[in-house]
């Protein structure tokens, strides 16, 4: 009684889902739909996205959750960020080009020389990452002549649509969004020379994007409106990670680990700079103040190679056993070490780096698992510690939320190099922030953030690590 239920895609790095939502004055439940592979995709002119798999794979899905829940009001959508179709004449020109695609240092060199950093981060806020849209723009040769960037849920929602929008977190991005204003800095993309027209209106979570097409609400099964969810899959994940005080971190964990705390204000400081803090927008205008550390990449990379070789699949909760439990010391080596960010070959490259610094990689892959866990926590623990320091926050609890919140091995070592209580859960924090900003939208859920995230702490159990 009283319940109602939304669908929310959720597209990630390594896989999307379609979930269904179902939310009450006390209930907040997901059921799994589907849920497609993901991954960069080798083309003749770099790495990509499969977006045309990605988007019949929302289209079936959602399909599917109608059939499932006829009671569906709603539809939202969240990805990871960055990344970006072009539009020429109302038709998507190429596939989207994949962050990990080595084109962008180009774009780099050529927007320092017009705008140092240190001048970006007054303007925009964001921590240096190779890929933020704006490098990207530099470096694409299809921006010049383009009419509309469509970051990636935006993209989806103008295919379902037909409405062209730049959702605001995943908009604070791309690097051209004004860090005190939330509105595009124009002035910013005219000096790079980005043509100002392909930058679409501004909407916030919650607002309504528009009914489906037509074509798409036939092959769907219903009629339905798409609301503007934290389009960002971070800033879904922290809205609805259950943050039981402002002293609370978060670690939103999978293929990335995205470390910090909540504030209402940006944090512009040239420490936040030169330690490489982020200031990126969330749900209701909060500020996601928080580093990336390159989380489950490289197990998952690893574990990818290491089953190439067998020819056959590896147990990975076995192999997360067997990594044991012990305390004792084990080689470390930099998470963020740039020479990791590609593709292909992981082992060898994480032996390479452990060289570099004079140590052997362990022969026997649990142990190496264990150093890649390990050296993953090491810099989960001194981002927090950095978070605190530049924020001023005494940091009581870190909430690890996202897949590595099943990852038992990750979260105890995240506990013992913190020296904090570390709450893991729920794992589907993402799909949990889109489907309760949908549901508040449609007047189903409280209005205050707080609420929501209480709703989710009485919904699910958290699982509790503490420091050895
Ligand atoms: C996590 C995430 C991070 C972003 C990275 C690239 O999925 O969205 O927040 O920095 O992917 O888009």
């Amino acid at each position: 009684e009283g319940v109602r239920a939304v669908a929310a895609v959720d597209l990630g790095a390594t896989s999307g889902r379609v979930v269904i939502g179902r939310i009450g004055p006390d209930a907040l439940e997901l059921e799994l739909v589907s849920r497609f592979p993901n991954g960069p995709v080798e083309r003749e002119d770099g790495l990509h996205w499969d977006f045309g798999a990605l988007h019949e794979s929302i289209l079936d899905g959602l399909a599917e959750a109608v059939r499932r829940e006829p009671a569906i009001e709603s539809i939202g959508i969240d990805s990871w960020a960055v990344d970006y179709g072009l539009l020429r004449d109302g038709e998507l020109i190429g596939e989207p080009f994949h962050y990990r695609d080595g084109r962008t240092a180009r774009g780099v060199a050529e927007v320092h020389e017009v705008i140092p950093f240190a001048e970006l981060y007054q303007r925009n806020g964001l921590q240096f990452l190779p890929f933020n849209t704006l490098y990207q723009f530099a470096a694409d040769p299809g921006t010049a002549d383009a009419d509309a960037a469509l970051l990636i849920p935006d993209l989806v929602a103008w295919l379902l649509t037909g409405r062209r929008v730049a959702e605001r977190t995943n908009a604070s991005t791309t690097g051209l969004l004004d860090v005190r204003t939330s509105e595009w800095d124009l002035e910013l993309a005219e000096r790079l020379g980005i043509p100002t027209g392909i930058l679409p209106e501004l909407v916030s979570p919650g607002e309504r994007i528009g009914m489906l097409r037509p074509e798409v609400a036939a092959r769907i099964g219903r009629d339905l409106p798409m609301i503007a969810v934290g389009s960002h899959d971070t800033a879904s994940a922290v809205a609805a990670a259950p943050l039981a005080s402002p002293d609370a971190a978060y670690i939103s964990c999978g293929t990335w680990g995205l470390v910090g705390l909540e504030l209402d204000a940006p944090v512009l400081t040239d420490a936040a700079r030169e330690a490489n803090f982020t200031n990126e927008l969330g749900v209701d205008g909060r500020i996601r103040f928080l580093h990336n550390v390159t989380g489950l990449w490289l197990l998952s990379e690893t574990v990818r190679a290491w089953e190439a070789e067998d020819g056959a699949s590896i147990n990975l909760p076995a192999l997360l056993d067997a990594t044991g439990g012990s305390t004792q010391d084990v080689p470390l080596f930099d998470a963020n070490d740039p020479a990791l960010s590609a593709p292909g070959d992981m082992p060898a490259r994480i032996a390479s780096v452990l060289a570099a610094s004079g140590h052997a990689a362990p022969e026997d892959r649990a142990g190496f698992a264990r150093v890649i866990l390990e050296s993953i926590a090491s810099a989960f623990a001194d981002a927090v510690q950095t978070a605190s320091d530049l924020s001023g926050r005494e940091i009581d609890r870190i909430h690890l939320v996202g897949g590595g919140s099943l990852n038992r091995p990750l979260c105890q070592a995240t506990a013992d190099r913190s020296g904090l209580p570390v709450f893991a859960g729920p794992v589907e924090a993402t799909a949990l922030g889109n489907v309760l900003v949908q549901a508040r939208a449609l007047g189903a859920a409280p209005v205050a953030l707080e609420e929501l995230r209480s709703l989710v702490a009485r919904s699910h159990d958290l699982e509790r690590y503490l420091p050895r």
